[in-house]
């Protein structure tokens, strides 16, 4: 079966608790279980990883090389600053959506910009948690017209 991997970056794993006005109500491990439960439907296998550090995410997008045929991906802070995460995603041949819950178009300035954009498969932004499962419907379709 093929598989995807579901990574989600820095503070992340206290959603449901973190600003809820613009994070939403749902946990981390609501959204584990959406984008289990969407990947599943179209018979594919999830794993899932959240980390606060930098390098932990890095090692993560380098061993899906050859091991996953796509990745679902909320680089949460690091989006904005991370020059190593994006040669990571740069250095890699599986496709990366990138996905924000809250739409970051509509708060501070310094969050209009992507570091990841530019070497990004897609970009769902501004749906909330529903974004991930969109974000997955998306990568498979990219997937399988792709022939990966
Ligand atoms: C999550 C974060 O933690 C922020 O640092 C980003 C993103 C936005 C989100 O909306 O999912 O700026």
């Amino acid at each position: 079966m093929k598989r995807l991997l579901l990574l989600n970056g820095p503070n992340l794993n206290l959603l449901g608790q973190r600003e809820p006005e613009t994070y939403g109500s749902q946990t981390l491990e609501d959204i584990v279980q959406l984008v289990t439960d969407t990947a599943d439907e179209l018979n594919y296998e999830l794993t899932a990883f959240q980390s606060n550090h930098e390098g932990e995410l890095i090692d993560q997008i380098q061993n899906a090389e050859g091991n996953v045929s796509g990745i679902i991906f909320n680089p949460a802070a690091y989006t904005h600053t991370s020059v190593a995460i994006r040669d990571a995603v740069s250095a890699i041949s599986v496709p990366v959506i990138e996905v924000h819950i809250s739409n970051v178009h509509n708060r501070e300035e310094f969050r209009r910009h992507s570091m990841i954009a530019p070497v990004s498969a897609g970009q769902v932004i501004g749906f909330g948690i529903d974004g991930y499962r969109l974000a997955v419907l998306g990568i498979i379709k990219k997937i399988e017209s792709e022939g990966r």
